[in-house]
């Protein structure tokens, strides 16, 4: 399967109906808030990763505003343990948060059936 973020984008936008959907705008807030985030870095250090749940996270994790609490949640993630979150180690952490929304809209709708 070809997938081609940019080209088709860049060829289509101006001249035809096509709008980048709402799951691929999605994809590319996560992949785009990494990469800024690691200005530059294959990996996140501490004070990046804080700085990216803090400012994209804060509504819905708890203590991302803690040190101790984002250097937990970072040790739970650093599976290779080099001390710095790769893209695979933060898409764990995206997969865990689609997770946990998912089983609550689950919840919601079996409540409300
Ligand atoms: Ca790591």
């Amino acid at each position: 399967m070809k997938v081609d973020w940019f080209c088709r984008e860049k060829q289509h936008y101006e001249t035809s109906a096509y709008r980048i959907s709402k799951m691929e705008s999605a994809i590319k807030t996560v992949v785009g808030q990494f990469v800024s985030s690691a200005r530059g870095k294959e990996s996140l250090n501490k004070d990046n990763f804080q700085k990216l749940v803090q400012r994209q996270l804060g509504n819905i994790m708890a203590d991302t505003d803690s040190s101790s609490a984002v250097k937990d949640m970072m040790r739970g993630l650093d599976e290779n343990q080099d001390g710095k979150v790769s893209f695979q180690e933060y898409m764990t952490l995206i997969g865990y948060l689609a997770n946990s929304l998912s089983e609550s809209k689950t919840k919601t709708q079996t409540a409300t059936n």
